[in-house]
């Protein structure tokens, strides 16, 4: 059996719009019937002093649990060099993989907590999700995502043309 999961991707150090690619070619290894959303520059939350970031959403079908697909992401972002030990929480990175979404399932461990904690409050993640799939809820609460979205004041969400780049 496989899940239907939705992975938010972002990077805001050294080749941003590299390590995003790379991470598409990557998933596209695990995940069946891939499809990703455009890619949106935006303005960093949390910890507002680090450079903006690229961002963007990966879908796609997963044969394995949730737990295996944290491990298997978790590969990938070390992969690009990121350094968990030293680095800021919430600071920059060259690649951060976040679970927001696996199936209808949620899960609160230590480990892992599915919907993403951050998905309500995060238009970065939000916009891209809802292009990818209108309809979508928060299985956690059945709240429709785009009446989150709605809700939300203006973040610094751009479109980013990838033209020529
Ligand atoms: N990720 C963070 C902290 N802040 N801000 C934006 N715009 N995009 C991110 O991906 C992001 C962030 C920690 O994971
Ligand atoms: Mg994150
Ligand atoms: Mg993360």
């Amino acid at each position: 059996m496989s899940c239907l999961t939705y992975l938010s991707i972002g990077s805001n150090r050294g080749d941003r719009l590299g390590y995003l690619k790379y991470s598409v070619e990557r998933l596209r290894l695990i995940l069946k019937s891939l499809a990703f959303s455009r890619i949106y520059e935006t303005d960093p939350v949390y910890y507002l002093e680090q450079p903006k970031f690229l961002n963007a959403v990966v879908s796609g079908y997963f044969s394995g649990t949730p737990y295996e697909l944290l491990n298997k992401t978790q590969e990938i972002e070390d992969s690009t060099g990121r350094n968990r030990s030293t680095s800021i929480s919430r600071g920059p990175r060259t690649l951060d993989i976040d679970i927001v979404l696996f199936g209808n399932k949620v899960i609160k461990s230590s480990l892992l907590t599915v919907p993403h904690p951050g998905l309500k409050e995060r238009k970065f993640v939000l916009l891209p999700l809802l292009e990818l799939n209108p309809v979508l809820k928060d299985p956690a609460t059945n709240t429709k995502l785009w009446e989150l979205l709605i809700k939300l004041e203006n973040q610094g969400i751009y479109l980013y043309n990838t033209h020529g780049k």
